[in-house]
């Protein structure tokens, strides 16, 4: 349990990573009550610095001692560094805020949305898990349909960014695209395919049911956070060549007589939502837009021509903020309220 303070030091796991620049970015602008900023990658990165509110700051090589002093630890160096320091860092009395899939379906752990199960959080966390991006923002946009209506199946496709996979799958893009054009023979290396014009439907490895681990993340993560195991979700998450924020295409069967116009205006009174959708202006919402925005966009709601009950949507939002950086610092801002 870590103490009331008016600062708090904090550390970044991760630091020099896609999602752990997002997060000094969001911890400054969101201006978190931060004492002493630690910032911790591996030994490749240890003597480097990044800036933090006008001044450098050297990055160290994370180590199981590194969290002496430590209150607040957001970890983003991926699920083996959660698994190796996570335990040490709660060792040193600090709660760690983990971004990768280690911990986010153990039972004793909470899995957090502070727009959707801020209670979750319980009273002396130790580890709180963030979601997979492609949940958060879909889980964001099914609250308040699922309160009203109760959500009975979810069919979603997702066309996911390359920077969900890291600072080297942004470089991988920006270098086919420009090899490609010149006319250049691509290697791939990131992906097992070439990224740039074309669509990947395969993130992260492959399961034995033929899913892949990212669309049982959607399925098993979903019914955690809404603790609803009767919630079916049927997934298909795909890796389209857009460098910043994920867009999904939603079906929502619900036991309630939902409707596009209910939906609309669910979603209008949201927090952290904001409805794009008129169509004959050519609104709706784009991954371009979504970059670098708090928000889940949501457009083109319309009832299901197929079935009743049911309804079709689109959700946008920028995976390395709301879908990564913006939910850990919410989560710990959620944290220090409570204290
Ligand atoms: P990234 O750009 O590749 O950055 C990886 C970061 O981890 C770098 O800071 C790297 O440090 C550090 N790192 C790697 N191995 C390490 C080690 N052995 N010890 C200490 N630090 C190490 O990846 P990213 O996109 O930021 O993603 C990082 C992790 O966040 C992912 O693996 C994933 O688990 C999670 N993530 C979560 C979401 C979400 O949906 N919530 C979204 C995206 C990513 P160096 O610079 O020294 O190599
Ligand atoms: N493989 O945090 O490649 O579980 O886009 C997030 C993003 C895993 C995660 C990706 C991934 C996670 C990706």
């Amino acid at each position: 349990m870590i103490e009331k303070k008016e600062k708090y030091n904090v550390a970044v796991a991760g630091a020099t990573g896609a999602v752990g620049r997002k997060m000094l970015e969001i911890l400054q602008e969101r201006n978190f009550p931060v004492d002493r900023l630690k910032l911790l990658a591996s030994a490749r990165s240890a003597g480097t610095s990044l800036e933090f509110k006008g001044e450098q700051v050297t990055v160290e090589e994370l180590r199981h001692y590194s969290f002496e002093g430590v209150d607040i630890a957001l970890f983003s160096a991926g699920a083996s560094v959660s698994r190796e320091f996570a335990p040490s860092a709660v060792k040193s009395n600090c709660v760690v805020i983990d971004n990768s899939s280690a911990y986010r379906m153990k039972a004793d752990i909470p899995l957090v949305v502070p727009e959707v199960n801020p209670d979750a959080i319980g009273e002396d966390p130790g580890i709180i898990a963030n979601p997979n991006c492609s949940t958060i923002q879909m889980v964001v946009a099914l609250k308040p349909i699922h309160d009203k209506f109760k959500i009975k199946r979810v069919v979603v496709s997702t066309y996911q960014s390359v920077s969900g996979s890291g600072q080297k799958a942004i470089d991988e893009l920006k270098n086919q695209t420009k090899e490609w054009l010149q006319g250049n023979e691509l290697k791939p290396n990131v992906y097992p395919h070439q990224i740039a014009f074309n669509c990947l439907p395969h993130i992260d490895i492959f399961l034995d049911n033929g899913y892949t681990k990212e669309e049982m993340k959607m399925v098993n993560e979903t019914r955690k956070i809404f603790s609803d195991d009767s919630i079916q979700v049927c997934p298909t998450t795909v890796r389209v060549p857009v460098f910043y924020s994920h867009s999904e295409a939603l079906n929502v069967e619900t036991e309630g007589p939902v409707t596009a116009l209910a939906v609309r205006e669910l979603l209008s009174a949201q927090a952290g939502v904001c409805v794009v959708d008129d169509p004959e202006n050519n609104l709706y919402p784009l991954a371009i837009d979504g970059e670098n925005k708090d928000e889940v966009f949501v457009g083109r709601i319309r009832d299901d021509i197929s079935r009743e009950r049911a309804v079709n949507f689109w959700v946008v939002s920028d995976n390395l903020r709301k879908g990564a950086a913006l939910n850990a610092v919410q989560i710990a801002e959620l944290l220090i309220a409570h204290l």
